[in-house]
């Protein structure tokens, strides 16, 4: 039953794109498709559904005594081009979970659920794991309804929540859905389990990031008429900045990139006047990811001056000094999860594979809904994992022996702390 359900449902890169498809973006028609089918798949276990006013999804299965679920959590949007397994893994074993129960008569002694937390990537609405932060309080509800989708669409969280039918009426708050704790089954998304040959990872934390939009205004000019001396050329100096951006994530031993860019006016012969541009910036310490935004700004400021950094400008002709302005899109600190929820997700791997090599503690380079539930509830998460360390891609792929291996430890961490 178990790998039955995961395997249906964990396809191989190259089958054909299917109703859980490789593009569910928040709040988009296949999301709500995804969610209807979570609404009445749970309905049918036996759980009482809520719908929070931000659009999270608590399924619920009654135990013995009255009191907050233990749940299992994760979010079934994607990436624009993602894989088939970021997020939907961890709801489907959720799910799987629940019919396992039921299918075998278990009684918890305290409530268990599955939740589906709306819109973790932040990749249409871009606030990164926006509805669990809501949930959390540390968020604003105005600030995620008002949120627009990117690409100038008038769309917004709220309007799009409406559309598809998903503003609730439930606050979203941990006071009014409270969790007893949150385990996530999540693929790692990296190279590590796979090249050091293990099967489960023991998450302890997640790494700090934090995300920014950079503007640059120069001047729209004729790219066969204007002097180099006299350009102010937006994407040209976007592009140095850019480079710079790695040099001082290698400087930093952190992780940096632009995931957009946008232009204008966007015509062969006029040199942009206009550029903006997305950075996310990620290391282990908050001192390191604050470290390299101040010598981000400051070197920015210099390189905008027709300063040279590290010969960046070296056998070039400078142009006009042009402006840089930063706005702070999201920042996640660096997050340890619950010692009682890491050792129960850890006796629980070490149980399932039998084989405590095959079974590591790791932290996380990827922002998770977890970051947001630890805030409120002792939390822990599950790693399997990826081919090739590849994920936000089609391309990302977990086996289904091995998802079924992580649903497992997910059932018995679950069933591990209910009985806590
Ligand atoms: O950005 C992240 O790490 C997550 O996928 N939202
Ligand atoms: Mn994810
Ligand atoms: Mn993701
Ligand atoms: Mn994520």
């Amino acid at each position: 039953m178990y790998r039955d359900v995961l395997i249906l449902y964990c396809r191989a890169p190259n089958a054909a794109p299917t109703e859980t498809g490789m593009s569910r973006l928040a709040l988009s028609d296949s999301d709500k498709q995804a969610r209807d089918w979570f609404v009445k798949t749970t309905k049918a276990l036996g759980c009482t559904v809520t719908i929070d006013n931000i659009g999270n999804i608590f399924a619920v299965r009654p135990g013995r005594r009255e009191g907050p679920a233990t749940f299992a959590g994760s979010h079934l949007d994607t990436q624009p081009s993602g894989g088939r397994y970021d997020g939907i893994l961890g709801i489907l074993a959720g799910i799987e979970m629940l019919s396992v129960l039921q299918e075998h008569q278990v009684e918890t002694e305290f409530p268990v659920g599955v939740v589906n937390w709306t819109n973790e990537e932040g990749a249409r609405f871009p606030i990164s794991m926006m509805s669990s932060g809501v949930w959390a309080e540390e968020i604003a509800l105005d600030r995620a309804h008002n949120t627009r989708e990117v690409g100038g669409g008038t769309a917004t969280v709220k309007s799009e929540l409406e559309r598809i039918g998903y503003l609730g009426s439930t606050p979203a708050s941990y006071r009014s859905v409270p969790l007893a704790a949150h385990f996530e089954l999540h693929i790692e998304q990296g190279p590590i389990l796979e090249s050091e040959k293990q099967k489960v990872g023991v998450v302890k934390g997640v790494q700090a990031y934090k995300w920014f939009t950079v503007n640059i205004d120069g001047r729209d000019a004729h790219t066969g008429t204007t002097p180099l001396q006299s350009r102010a050329d937006a994407m040209l100096l976007a592009a140095r900045l850019i480079t710079h951006t790695h040099r001082l994530a290698t400087a930093h031993n952190a992780l940096a990139s632009t995931g957009i860019l946008t232009l204008s006016p966007g015509s062969t012969n006029t040199i942009p006047g206009h550029v903006s541009f997305t950075l996310d910036i990620r290391a282990p310490a908050d001192a390191t990811v604050e470290a390299m935004e101040a010598d981000l700004k400051r070197d920015f400021a210099a390189l905008a001056a027709g300063k040279d950094i590290g010969g960046l400008l070296a056998n070039s002709t400078p142009g006009k000094p042009l402006s840089v302005e930063w706005r702070t899109d999201f920042v996640s600190p660096a997050t340890i999860f619950h010692p009682d929820c890491i050792g129960v997700v850890r006796a629980s791997a070490e149980a399932v594979t039998g084989d405590s090599s095959l079974v590591r503690d790791m932290s996380s380079g990827a922002g998770h809904d977890s970051v947001y539930a630890s805030r409120r509830c002792p939390t822990s998460m599950i790693f399997v994992p990826s081919k090739n360390g590849v994920s936000h891609n089609p391309e990302e792929y977990t086996s289904p022996e091995d998802c079924a291996l992580g649903a497992e430890v997910l059932l018995q961490s679950v069933l591990r702390y209910d009985r806590m």
